[in-house]
């Protein structure tokens, strides 16, 4: 069934100096739970664990840009991201990494929510897919081995926090 997601959603145009991936993650919640958390661009740090502050211009739509601050000890202080995709209905939330501090050229990534039935309960299978430029100086490998490590420390907070709001 997460190829077929996979297939529908996650398509990145993938560069030849570009690396892509897909991670997935069940959640012990409801689906619509976890698309509030997720949906909200204004607030990643509602359950990305690395992110100090966020301010957002405009309102909740797609264009809307937000300053997204990082906690210290990364490779970064600052990353500026615009919301790409916003859909409500297919729960399919995109994201453009436009700036920053950081390392990561062209990131974007696309993260969408599908309910799902794990031992007799609603759950929510998560998947996030991204593409990157593969940086100066480093390998395919080394880039996709970072960015996923990063966005699974993600997914494991986002299931945390909608597995504690759902108990
Ligand atoms: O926050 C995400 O959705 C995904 C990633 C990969 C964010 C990474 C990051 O915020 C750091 C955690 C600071 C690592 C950015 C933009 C660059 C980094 O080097």
């Amino acid at each position: 069934m997460e190829s077929q997601y996979i297939l529908k959603h996650h398509g990145h145009e993938v560069g030849e100096n570009q690396c892509s991936s897909a991670l997935t993650i069940h959640i012990n919640a409801p689906v619509d739970l976890v698309w509030s958390l997720v949906r909200r661009f204004d607030q990643p740090q509602k359950y990305k664990p690395f992110v100090s502050r966020c301010t957002m211009m405009g309102d909740l739509k797609v264009g809307s840009v937000r300053e997204v601050n990082v906690k210290s000890g990364l490779p970064a202080t600052t990353s500026t991201e615009r919301l790409e995709l916003l859909d409500d209905e297919e729960h399919i939330f995109g994201i453009r990494i436009v700036g920053g501090d950081h390392r990561l050229k062209n990131y974007s990534s696309i993260i969408t929510v599908h309910p799902e039935i794990i031992g007799g309960r609603l759950g929510t299978l998560v998947i996030e897919s991204f593409v990157v430029d593969v940086p100066e100086g480093n390998t395919k490998d080394e880039t996709a081995y970072f960015v996923k490590a990063l966005i699974t420390c993600n997914l494991k907070s986002l299931a945390d926090v909608c597995e504690r709001m759902a108990m």
